[in-house]
């Protein structure tokens, strides 16, 4: 059976980008897989979050698991900071790791920016911290965007440390799973960033919890050019010299499971007032009902909480066991 974990952190504004490039393959992926779903509040703060914040966010995202349709039976759906294993095992593997591993990972540079030296030591391990989430599991497959793919490389050079160390196969070494239907999701304001919780900037992404309106008016301002939809031809343009009017023909071929050269077909030559009404169209018709029900699920946090105290439950049946056989390979008494 093929053991799958993945995690999104409550750091707020949920978006689009999260959806398409997240949280809509889990309810694709639960069919015929043993999956944990979790909301990694322990990743959240190696940046600052205000505690209440990140207690209604932690909510939010799990709401948006369950509004996505995640079955929290057939999966386990957990937040991270109550299985302390996770944490217990990051703390092996800060042991495990090498500098020049964490050294070299881009994600760390990117966000610590010129800041590094007041960087907290958590944003730094960080990258263990991913391995010991999914290794606690023994998950062979994680779901994974371009951006993730050095922390999971690193995830399989953790593992095959810690087995040679210890001359025992004893974690599996996890494989990315590629999906083709995961879409890097652009900034509505500006087409070479990504879609990103922290912009400053409302404007540049499409929140889950946007009322229909918003999400119009969001759409109808997104950067575009005077040109009309690419239709494939030279003259088109192509996305390195129109990131902006590509990043809005991947949104509605991600929303409506249709591929580039089907929307070009359909849409391209057209003005892109025209284009932007059909996005405004399909992203209200599917985020619409989500984003109700996330609010539903908000509006009782005794039940969103509920379904975490069961996942968590499930989630130490299965990570206990494992932390229990790393410590007496590592040499701890019990
Ligand atoms: N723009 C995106 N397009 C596609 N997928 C995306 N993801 C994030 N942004 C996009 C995917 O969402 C999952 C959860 O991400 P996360 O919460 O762990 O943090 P992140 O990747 O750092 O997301 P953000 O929105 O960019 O947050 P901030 O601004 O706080 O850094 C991941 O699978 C991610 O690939």
């Amino acid at each position: 059976m093929t053991r799958i974990f993945s995690g999104v952190q409550p750091t707020g504004n949920l978006h689009l980008g999260n959806y398409l490039g997240a949280i809509r393959n889990f309810a694709r992926l639960q069919d015929g897989n043993d999956c944990l779903y979790c909301v990694v509040d322990m990743h959240a703060i190696t940046v600052w979050q205000d505690p209440a914040e990140l207690k209604k966010n932690t909510r939010e995202v799990t709401a948006a698991f369950l509004a996505a349709g995640v079955d929290p039976i057939d999966n386990i759906v957990f937040n991270q900071s109550q299985v302390p294993q996770h944490a217990e095992l990051a703390w092996i593997f800060n042991c495990v790791a090498r500098m020049g591993w964490l050294n070299r990972m881009t994600q760390f540079k990117e966000k610590a920016g010129k800041h590094r030296e007041n960087a907290s030591v958590g944003l730094y391990v960080y990258p263990n911290l991913m391995a010991a989430d999914i290794l606690a599991y023994k998950a062979t497959h994680v779901p994974v965007g371009e951006d993730q793919k050095q922390h999971l490389e690193l995830t399989r050079d953790v593992a095959q440390k810690f087995n040679n160390d210890f001359g025992e196969e004893f974690f599996p070494i996890v494989e990315p799973l590629i999906l083709d239907s995961a879409a890097r999701v652009m900034s509505l304001r500006d087409g070479t960033k990504k879609m990103s919780k922290s912009d400053e900037s409302d404007y540049s992404r499409i929140n889950l919890t946007d009322d229909p309106e918003t999400i119009e008016l969001k759409i109808r301002k997104a950067r575009t050019d005077p040109d009309p939809v690419p239709d494939g031809s030279p003259e088109g343009g192509t996305r390195e010299n129109r990131p902006e009017a590509f990043n809005l023909m991947e949104i509605f071929g991600a929303l409506t499971d249709q591929t580039i050269a089907d929307v070009q077909r359909d849409y391209g030559g057209q003005q892109f007032s025209a284009f932007k009404r059909a996005v405004t169209e399909v992203a209200v018709e599917k985020l619409g009902p989500m984003g109700l029900e996330m609010q539903r699920l908000m509006a009782d946090p005794g039940y969103v909480d509920s379904v975490l105290a069961g996942g968590v439950k499930r989630a130490k049946e299965i990570a206990g066991p494992i932390l229990d056989d790393v410590y007496r390979i590592v040499g701890f008494l019990r």
